[in-house]
């Protein structure tokens, strides 16, 4: 564990390094915007997405520099997700990482906007020739596609919309599964797929990252689901009874607390053995596997 710590400190500090260069004020005008972005891209998330995408380039190279724009990118997405689900339309969360929301600290429409151009920066760093010189163009597209198709009505949004609505209505298997593959697992997936095509993966290691992808996303929105239960354990099974009474499009809702433990040990088992063909050099992914499997919060 404590190798796969200081594996997640090391990329932080590389993309956390790109980001702070990238994300500079450029007019008087726009001061508290870039104020706003900032204050939520260095707000202490733990850089799973950015770590998953150093991990599966590490399996063809260390030479992490080469990757970190997509791995900065996907970060800067998975930023833009979390203002605007916190924001009053959506999951009106005042809290977020232990400090109040982006849209409290800076205002609604403010949020709003500093998920807009969050979303917009990533694709504007993923295919800026300049940013990533050494990456051939056919990579550099194709990323840009993969990452658009993830974060997208075929993914991120559309997982999340499916969410909303859900709300009120009977969550089925098919229904929670459908969710949090597109609003959790596409995204996941995507970091592993973007450090497998930098690195040079063929056809079939980028369908075994895929795999190995899809699961470890579904076990991580699993797990989020369980901790979000049992974080306060007085409330346990209050809080379970909630989730069920509100219908929400939970794991532990449709499977009980110890079902969906159950389906998470599943599924990364599944995705561990996606991976059996790597030999040690998918180490650094299983660690991941094992983190998002006993992660606290
Ligand atoms: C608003 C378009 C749009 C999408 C929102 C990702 C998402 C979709 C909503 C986030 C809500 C949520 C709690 C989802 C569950 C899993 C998840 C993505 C948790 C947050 O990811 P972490 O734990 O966050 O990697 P940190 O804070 O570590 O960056």
């Amino acid at each position: 564990m404590n190798n796969i710590l200081s594996f997640f400190q090391e990329s932080s500090e590389r993309v956390e390094h790109f980001l702070d260069k990238k994300f500079v004020n450029s007019s008087i005008y726009t001061v508290k915007l870039t104020e706003g972005m900032r204050y939520s891209l260095f707000a202490g998330g733990k850089r799973l997405r950015p770590a998953l995408v150093y991990a599966s380039y590490g399996i063809f190279s260390d030479d992490y520099d080469y990757v970190t724009p997509f791995a900065a990118a996907i970060e800067v997405i998975h930023t833009y997700s979390l203002i605007h689900d916190d924001l009053p339309a959506m999951d009106n969360d005042d809290m977020r990482r232990g400090k109040p929301s982006n849209h409290i600290a800076f205002g609604e429409a403010e949020a709003i906007l500093a998920g807009d151009a969050l979303l917009t920066k990533a694709f504007e760093i993923m295919s800026d020739y300049t940013v990533s010189p050494n990456i051939p163009d056919n990579i550099r597209v194709n990323a840009v596609y993969k990452l658009a198709l993830a974060a997208g009505d075929l993914g991120m949004v559309g997982g999340q919309y499916a969410d909303i609505a859900a709300e009120g209505r009977k969550a089925t298997s098919e229904l929670v599964e459908f969710i949090h593959k597109n609003k959790t697992a596409a995204l996941i997936e995507c970091a592993v797929y973007l450090g497998g095509i930098a690195g040079g993966a063929d056809d079939k290691q980028i369908e075994q990252l895929i795999s190995f992808g899809r699961y470890a996303g579904l076990a991580f929105q699993v797990i989020d689901d369980i901790l979000d239960i049992t974080s306060s354990s007085e409330t346990l099974g209050k809080n379970i009874q909630k989730d069920i009474n509100s219908h929400k499009a939970t794991y532990p809702a449709v499977y009980s607390l110890e079902g969906a433990k159950n389906k998470a040990e599943q599924y990364i088992d599944k995705a561990c053995k996606s991976l059996e063909s790597f030999g040690d050099k998918a180490d650094t992914l299983l660690s991941i596997a094992e983190f998002i499997m006993e992660r606290k919060s």
